[in-house]
């Protein structure tokens, strides 16, 4: 219990550090860029976000344009950026979700499509 505690105060007490009251983390940018075409399909989604993420409760998932799941399941993150690698799903939409826990203990979720293909 005491372990637990101090993981939610930690990023408080940054909070309270940065004078940041209100800022959750929202997605900045991302690459394959958001609604855009790329020829081939990508080894590799990155999003940045506005604030640090917590590793152990920010994920990524991808699916393709027949909805199957083409991530690898191993979202790395580093700093406010997290990425997945990605397995070959052809072409056509793909839908990248991702859920995110920021340094000020809110979380946050969002979704958005590229398109792979000519
Ligand atoms: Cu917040």
């Amino acid at each position: 219990m005491r372990h637990a505690t101090l993981i939610l105060l930690a990023p408080l007490l940054l909070l309270l550090a940065a004078g940041e009251a209100s800022a959750h983390a929202s997605l900045d940018r991302a690459e394959p860029r958001v609604g855009n075409k790329v020829a081939s399909p990508p080894r590799v989604v990155t999003l940045w976000f506005t604030q640090k993420l917590e590793p152990a409760f920010s994920s990524i998932t991808v699916t393709n344009a027949a909805g199957e799941r083409v991530d690898t399941g191993k979202t790395r993150v580093n700093g406010s950026q997290m990425s997945v690698s990605l397995r070959d799903g052809g072409s056509g939409t793909y839908r990248v979700n991702w859920h995110v826990l920021s340094v000020d203990t809110h979380t946050t979720e969002g979704n958005f499509t590229f398109q792979v293909g000519q």
